[in-house]
């Protein structure tokens, strides 16, 4: 399976991640994003919106983030760990997947690519989103270990990311206990791989 690949991208460490906990191979093809590489004709008949990730798998091709970690715990986590089988539990999973792909994404990703990345993009409003999301989520693991069930999921494969390195961004977790505590436990898993902190200016 080969996986292409920025080191710094949150959504590219969500795969890395759950392949990780799920004890996988992959082949890692960095993608040079410096140099556009994603705008790429050839990385373009990849994924035609010319982002990281992609994965291969035989001949399967798959953009996006979410999609790909939906395939590789449908066909890969034989006891069904990280997508519950139970309809509820796996609804439940859903919601937090659309909040990676919300919130999320509007929040502490788009944050720190204005901030570390020097993107253009509204920060403020950007760490507006993420606090609210922080305070939903922190509010959600007061009484919680995991944010489905009560075990790790893909809910937290997808959230953990951009949130453990929301401080690049600008965002402060202080004030977020029970979120840190969460990413302490998403960290002592077996098969954890770390989200890669970009160097101090
Ligand atoms: N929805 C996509 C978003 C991926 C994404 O935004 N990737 C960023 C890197 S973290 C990227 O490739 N940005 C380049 C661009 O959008 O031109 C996913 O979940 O994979």
């Amino acid at each position: 399976m080969k996986l292409y690949d920025a080191t710094y991208s949150g959504h590219a460490h969500r795969v890395r991640l759950l392949c990780g906990l799920l004890k996988l191979d992959l082949e890692l093809e960095p993608v040079d994003m410096k140099a556009q590489a994603h705008k790429s004709p050839e990385y373009l008949a990849l994924n035609p919106f010319g982002q990281v990730p992609v994965l291969e798998d035989a001949d399967v091709v798959l953009r996006d983030s979410v999609a790909i970690i939906l395939y590789l715990a449908e066909n890969y986590d034989d006891d069904r760990t990280f997508l519950p089988l139970d309809p509820i539990a796996r609804a439940h999973v859903y919601e937090w997947l659309a909040t990676s792909a919300g919130p999320l994404y509007l929040g502490p990703s788009r944050a720190r690519v204005i901030k570390a990345f020097g993107r253009p993009g509204d920060h403020e409003q950007a760490v507006a989103t993420s606090h609210q999301l922080l305070g939903i989520m922190n509010s959600h693991l007061e009484a919680r270990s995991w944010l489905v069930g009560d075990g790790p999921t893909l809910a937290d494969v997808a959230c953990y990311s951009y949130v453990a390195v929301a401080d690049e961004g600008g965002i402060d977790l202080a004030g977020y206990p029970h979120v840190r505590a969460w990413l302490a436990r998403v960290e002592g898993l077996d098969g954890f791989v770390p989200m890669p902190r970009l160097a101090k200016a």
